[in-house]
């Protein structure tokens, strides 16, 4: 099932549900087989650079019918460094507004206080995350999405990072504009009240497996608004208030 997986993410190649397969899977085994699928990736020369969050807000989950937060993992070659994304092997991808934070200091196990939080990170970006399930119509079952690396595709984070006490990062508003009219808007706070409480949340569903957020890693902590669609030739401005702005180019 990873090489499967690994080899449509790669290619950008649309698939059936592995469910449809394998209704029995379970969770643990999901991510698993999320594990070797970045393994695969690994073998090929890229890097595991970090871990992403995803439906960490009520209304996110409801729109994909699934009720848990989920995680799934970042690597080197899903690093965009150019605000420019290109359709090419991608199926139908959606980009999301965000937070990255960079942590500095391992965090590990379920106890973690928001205070640990804060001193293990060194700043948090504004990020856009580009997800792209594999999946026909983006349509999938909790275990299918973690599977399929939580619909990992691309990321991207701003110019500038900023340190933990520059903002109310609940409180930051991002807005979003598709072709110059604003199509989402939304607060910090939709993800998990804070976005601070989805590191303490991925943390613990790690401590699961005995991993970790380690030193030098982002954390992109799930999104904002409700993912939107993009196709070739749009262009998106993101706005997080006093953060700045992020662009993106699709060709
Ligand atoms: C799953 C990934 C969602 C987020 O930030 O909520 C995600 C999906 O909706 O395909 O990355
Ligand atoms: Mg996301």
């Amino acid at each position: 099932m990873a090489s499967e997986i690994e080899e449509n993410q790669r290619n950008g190649i649309e698939m059936e549900k592995v469910t449809l397969k394998y209704p029995k899977m379970t969770v643990e085994e999901a991510y698993d087989v999320q594990s070797q699928t970045i393994q695969r990736y690994r073998d090929r020369g890229d890097e595991m650079v970090g871990w992403k969050m995803g439906l960490t807000s009520v209304a996110k989950q409801k729109s994909m019918n699934v009720e848990e937060p989920i995680y799934g993992r970042l690597t080197n070659s899903m690093k965009l460094s150019t605000p420019t994304l290109k359709m090419e092997n991608l199926i139908h991808p959606k980009v999301e507004p965000e937070f990255a934070f960079l942590i500095n200091k391992e965090l590990k196990g379920d106890q973690l206080q928001v205070k640990d939080v804060w001193e293990a990170t060194k700043e948090v970006y504004p990020a856009l995350e580009i997800i792209d399930s594999r999946y026909k119509n983006f349509s999938f079952t909790l275990t299918d999405v973690i599977a399929d690396n939580a619909s990992s595709s691309k990321f991207i984070l701003g110019k500038e990072g900023f340190p933990p006490e520059y903002t109310d990062w609940d409180n930051v508003k991002v807005t979003m504009f598709v072709n110059g009219d604003e199509v989402q808007s939304g607060y910090g706070k939709a993800v998990l009240d804070h976005p601070v409480n989805s590191i303490i949340e991925l943390s613990k569903m790690l401590n699961r497996t005995g991993l970790s957020i380690k030193p030098g890693m982002i954390v992109l902590v799930g999104a904002i608004t409700e993912a939107v669609s993009v196709k070739k030739g749009d262009y998106l401005e993101v706005n997080y208030e006093t953060l700045g702005q992020l662009n993106l180019n699709v060709t």
